[in-house]
């Protein structure tokens, strides 16, 4: 429904307006010139880009926004984010004293740092709004699946800078947008001209209006605020519009940076001799005739409430917003200003126009004309602040403590994740029911065919599977539904990690919670990793399946061999990362990681393993597509617990042991087949299967920390494991990755170590080729124990 907004409130949110500026512009200049003066560290990069969005967020926040809409703001916004929580009383003065600073309000919005409720995390350009598209594309999935429905429909709106634009993301995601049939997503350009560097390139918005047309959504121009629209209608307005049009870029901001006398000369010279411009230009002051220049729409409350308020449907809208970087400072317009930050005599100045007095900087109303109570009013009758918390919490699902799985002789740990899923489809239970799939076009080839066959695809508007109907066999039903539990997506990684973040946040943004599983090749990680990382930066939770891996997937091509993503698994904050070599292993994982995804408390830290498991996270499974003979054995609780800890003996060390092997992953048949060729020339050899390094790792350093602490018993896992080696061991590691990954374990107890594993990559082959190239078969297992250990040669290295 359109309203139109009463000159009243109109004057009242000019003087939040007002307020909001202010206090993001004093909030930087606290932190850099007042509160750490000393320590040179001066930062810019956030009062021209605030001011820029100040009028926006203010119309948005204070009066568009609604309690169960989702922002994510530009990054370099963060400020005017603030600025408006504290305002709402959401935002404490003593962290905006420390923005930037230790525990202080965040430099770019933080869903995990801050504590004023950001919706999601920004900072990385492109991906937070990204990150609404795809939020709107969940919100659509949790409601078709008839959860939450007792909640009104929130918009997912995202404020973007114009350089964001340039980030590949935005056009993967748009497109997938447009194929999933997005709605409820609105993005707000600010397009003030400007990136970090420069000004930029002339007729943007053409380019940016017509993309977004092409994918479905809704452009709307906002160009010229309500005065300057007023002077168009006077005698020589048209003349001065024309002129406004063609005025490229950087004149445009020079002019803004240098004020009206400037105006005033350029116009003059232009369009001035034609007597009704003349009139028009000559009537106002420089002062005047400035602030009729610089009234674009992103500046206009009136023009901004208008059109925002004008929307009366679910379609997706783009927003570009003509605005000017550091709009009411004095570098505003300067292409320099990125990086700019107002002096200490100009701030003086500016909190003199702003009627601040010295010493109330932090007062909620000071210098503003409508009376405190009345403002307060206005504060507290704000839709976007009614409503209690924004974080929502859904319930967790029980999860078994096995999966069923038929393990056969021979297995790869990536048929093994089928059939595990396979046999959870066939569950009724709650916790698959909240399982949603999804991967970028290789659902088949990562093994999820026969959870889809029996779960279905998802989309809102259902369609058959036209080869099912016209009765062309198929392994494959393709068949979409509301009720379809997988999300297909098109290669683009990127869309697959965020997509994951939007769908593992689902608890808090939805209040239902879903547990999501995605798969994709382990090389294209890298693809995607940006949008991992900031996934992991939310806290999002989810799984992620890479499968095939590293160069066991040999003749699939060299291009698709991954070498660092252990590494990856090892140093990505917030998910655990595990490589099993066997199916039961897998079984025992995946039974962990559907628990471990939905856990959020802030508990102690487990003497278990130290890894404090009770704060859950995401998983990462690294498999493959090797067949591995399995061993036949019954999974115990132990056994089940030290898989899940990171590794146990699959040969226990005598008391004498010379040499332990210590593999990850699918070379555990080499591994198992040098151990028991040296077997006979050393003594007591040891082999331990490490089914996580990520956990291993981790828990080690922890403990440290512990006995660091004071903690003097703590132990972590692999300290357990390695107490009764005999120091003179020598430690071989093995796995089909870069040999980093586990050189680390002789640092545990000071063994010397001989680490394996991959350091280049590329090269076709069989598997036993890539192996014995590369140096991780059976015979370099045995060359490096031979080359570490005393003793007489090992026969076997010379007969293979
Ligand atoms: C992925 C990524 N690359 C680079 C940066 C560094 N950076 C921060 S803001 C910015 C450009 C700012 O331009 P724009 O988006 O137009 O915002 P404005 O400050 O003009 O509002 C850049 C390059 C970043 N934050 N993220
Ligand atoms: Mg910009």
């Amino acid at each position: 429904m359109r309203k139109t907004i009463s000159q009243d409130d109109l004057a009242i949110l000019g003087e939040v307006e007002r307020k909001v500026l202010w206090l993001a512009t004093w909030t930087i200049h606290y932190a850099n010139h007042i509160r750490d003066s000393t320590d040179g560290l001066k930062v810019g990069g956030h009062q021209a880009s605030s001011a820029s969005l100040a009028t926006i967020m203010t119309a948005l926040y204070f009066r568009l926004l609604r309690p169960q809409d989702r922002v994510a703001v530009k990054p370099h916004a963060s400020p005017n984010f603030h600025a408006i929580q504290y305002l709402l009383g959401k935002q404490t003065r003593e962290r905006l004293e420390n923005f930037r600073g230790f525990k202080g309000a965040q430099s770019y919005p933080s869903r995990t740092k801050d504590v004023d409720d950001v919706d999601f995390s920004t900072g990385s350009v492109g991906l937070g709004a990204a990150q609404t598209l795809f939020s709107s594309l969940v919100q659509d999935y949790v409601r078709a699946h008839g959860w939450g429905l007792h909640r009104p429909d929130g918009r997912m709106v995202a404020l973007l800078g114009d350089a964001e634009l340039d980030e590949g993301n935005i056009f993967e995601c748009l497109l997938e947008g447009w194929k999933q049939g997005v709605r409820n997503c609105w993005w707000v350009v600010d397009y003030n001209r400007q990136s970090l560097d420069a000004v930029i390139r002339e007729g943007l918005w053409q380019r940016y209006e017509e993309l977004f047309r092409n994918f479905g959504w809704d452009v709307v121009i906002l160009k010229y605020g309500s005065l300057l629209e007023a002077a168009f209608r006077e005698p020589g307005g048209e003349a001065l519009r024309q002129w406004i049009d063609r005025c490229p870029n950087q004149l445009y901001s020079a002019l803004v940076f240098q004020g009206g006398a400037a105006w005033r000369k350029h116009l003059e010279s232009d369009i001035g001799d034609q007597d009704a411009v003349s009139k028009l230009i000559g009537s106002r002051s420089d002062a005047d005739l400035a602030r009729l220049m610089t009234n674009l729409a992103g500046h206009d409350l009136p023009t901004l409430v208008e059109a925002f308020e004008r929307v009366d449907h679910d379609r997706p809208v783009c927003f570009i917003g003509y605005t000017i970087k550091g709009y009411g400072l004095p570098f505003a317009g300067h292409k320099d200003n990125h990086a700019g930050l107002m002096t200490t005599a100009q701030m003086e100045r500016f909190r003199q126009t702003m009627n601040v007095r010295p010493g109330r900087e932090w007062e909620r109303f000071e210098g503003l004309h409508e009376t405190p109570e009345r403002l307060q009013r206005f504060l507290d009758e704000v839709p976007f602040a009614a409503g209690g918390p924004r974080r929502l919490t859904a319930p967790r699902f029980a999860t078994p403590a096995e999966l069923a799985v038929a393990v056969q002789t021979e297995m790869s740990t990536q048929t093994g994740f089928g059939a595990l899923l396979n046999e959870l489809a066939r569950e009724p239970s709650e916790l698959v029911a909240r399982i949603v799939t999804t991967s970028p076009d290789v659902t088949v080839s990562t093994n999820l065919g026969s959870w889809v066959n029996r779960r279905g695809l998802f989309a809102r508007e259902a369609s058959a599977d036209i080869f099912k109907s016209e009765r062309i066999p198929s392994t494959f039903n393709w068949e979409f539904s509301a009720s379809g539990q997988h999300i297909e997506l098109g290669i683009a990684e990127m869309n697959l990690f965020i997509l994951l973040s939007a769908l593992g946040l689902s608890h808090t943004i939805n209040g239902e919670r879903l547990i999501p599983i995605g798969t994709l090749y382990d090389p294209f990680i890298a693809r995607g990793l940006d949008a991992l990382n900031y996934a992991c930066y939310q806290d999002a939770r989810f799984i992620l399946v890479a499968t095939p891996s590293g160069i066991t997937l040999a003749p699939e091509g060299g291009a698709h061999q991954s070498i660092a993503e252990p590494l990856i698994g090892m140093a990505q904050d917030g998910i655990a990362a595990f490589e099993p070599a066997f199916v039961d292993e897998l079984a025992g994982i995946l039974a962990f990681a559907l628990d471990y995804i939905q856990k959020d408390s802030d508990g102690d830290l487990s003497e278990q393993n130290w890894l404090r498991d009770e704060t859950g996270g995401s998983i990462y499974l690294r498999l493959s597509t090797r067949p591995i003979e399995q061993i036949k054995r019954a999974m115990t609780a132990p056994l089940r617990q030290a898989i899940v800890d990171g590794a146990y003996w699959l040969r226990e060390p005598g008391p004498n042991c010379q040499v332990v092997v210590a593999y990850a992953g699918a070379v555990a048949p080499e591994a198992i087949q040098a151990v028991g060729l040296m077997a006979e020339d050393r003594r007591d050899v040891g082999l331990l299967a490490v089914t996580s390094a990520d956990r291993l790792n981790a828990g080690w350093t922890a403990a440290m920390r512990a006995r660091e602490r004071g903690l003097v018993h703590a132990r972590s896992h692999i300290e357990r494991l390695f107490a009764q080696l005999p120091t003179n061991c020598g430690l071989v590691t093995v796995v089909d990755g870069h040999p980093a990954t586990l050189a680390w374990l002789g640092s545990v107890n000071g063994h010397r170590v001989r680490p394996l594993g991959v350091e280049h990559f590329g090269q076709t082959g069989t598997i036993a080729d890539l192996y014995c190239y590369y140096g991780i078969d059976a015979n370099a297992i045995i060359a490096a124990a031979q080359a570490i250990t005393p003793g007489a040669p090992i026969r076997h290295l010379k007969a293979m």
